[in-house]
């Protein structure tokens, strides 16, 4: 609780927040993480099919996983964490501050609840893209047909995702290291912190000055001033509470 009210007293006085969020925001609104209990899929590791090797070699198995996590992610509802960020973010621009959310997560979920300044590091699982053209489109909110499904140049349709090896769009990483020249408080949460460049920015936020925190139910790789373990779920609404009162 000390290091609640502690960070809470950090929020208060930050000018510039940046949240940097994994997989585990999600895990409350039904969403499996990556390296977690989940396991494998079909007997497939998640991790290998998150590549373009596993498109170029069964792409009707990797649009089929992406399609069903499309679905499972329009069906989830935002949870207490991804509102209190919302509450967060209302909060700190209302007072002149500014505010990031660099997330890993392709599920929209921040936006839904309401997050306006959100940085999708690793792309969107709603839009999908041409594997040729690289043109993007804008599937119905309903299963796919076949897979893979053919895209409007003649490749096939791929999630518009960033998998290992891809790089991040220039968009997203001009946004982060924007974001780290006027950062005074980093909060990394519900991320394993094992997937570069990503992260990678809480040593780059500290190494610039500012006050690192970690929001995590397990201890990770991540080194940061402070600490709350829990739920993020739990931690965020307690932790914008303690910094400005009710979430609404
Ligand atoms: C809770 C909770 C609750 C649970 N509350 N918490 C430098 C060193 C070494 C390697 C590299 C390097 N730089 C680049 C690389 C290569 C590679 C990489 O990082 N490899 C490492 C694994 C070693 N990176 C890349 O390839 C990146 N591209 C790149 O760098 O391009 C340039 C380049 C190219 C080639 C060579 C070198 C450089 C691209 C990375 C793309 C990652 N893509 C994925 C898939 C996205 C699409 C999809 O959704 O399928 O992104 S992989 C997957 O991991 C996904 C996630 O965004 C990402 C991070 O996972 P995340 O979110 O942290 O989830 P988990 O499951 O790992 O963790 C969940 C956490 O939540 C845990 O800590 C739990 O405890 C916690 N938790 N419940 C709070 N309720």
């Amino acid at each position: 609780m000390d290091d609640l009210e502690a960070v809470a007293a950090a929020v208060r006085v930050a000018r510039g927040v940046v949240v940097l969020t994994g997989a585990g925001v999600s895990a409350e609104s039904g969403l499996p993480t990556f390296r977690g209990d989940g396991g494998l899929w079909r007997g497939h590791d998640p991790m290998r099919l998150a590549t373009p090797e596993a498109f170029d070699l069964d792409p009707a198995l990797v649009s089929e996983w992406y399609d069903l996590r499309r679905m499972a992610a329009e069906a989830a509802e935002p949870n207490a964490a991804h509102v209190a960020m919302a509450e967060l973010e209302r909060h700190v621009v209302a007072a002149d501050g500014r505010f990031a959310l660099l997330t890993q997560n392709v599920d929209r979920l921040h936006q839904r609840a309401g997050s306006e300044r959100v940085v999708e590091l690793h792309g969107s699982l709603l839009v999908w893209r041409d594997h040729r053209s690289g043109r993007r489109v804008t599937p119905e909110p309903t299963p796919f047909q076949t897979h893979p499904l053919p895209g409007p140049d003649g490749g096939w349709l791929r999630p518009d995702v960033v998998w290992f090896g891809e790089y991040l769009s220039e968009a997203a990483l001009a946004a982060a290291a924007s974001a780290l020249t006027w950062c005074d408080l980093f909060l990394v949460v519900g991320t394993s912190a094992v997937v570069y460049p990503a992260a990678g920015l809480v040593g780059r936020a500290a190494a610039a000055g500012a006050v690192t925190v970690e929001v995590n139910v397990a201890a990770t790789p991540a080194h940061v001033d402070h600490r709350l373990a829990g739920p993020a779920a739990v931690v965020l609404p307690r932790l914008v509470e303690a910094a400005f009162g009710n979430v609404a």
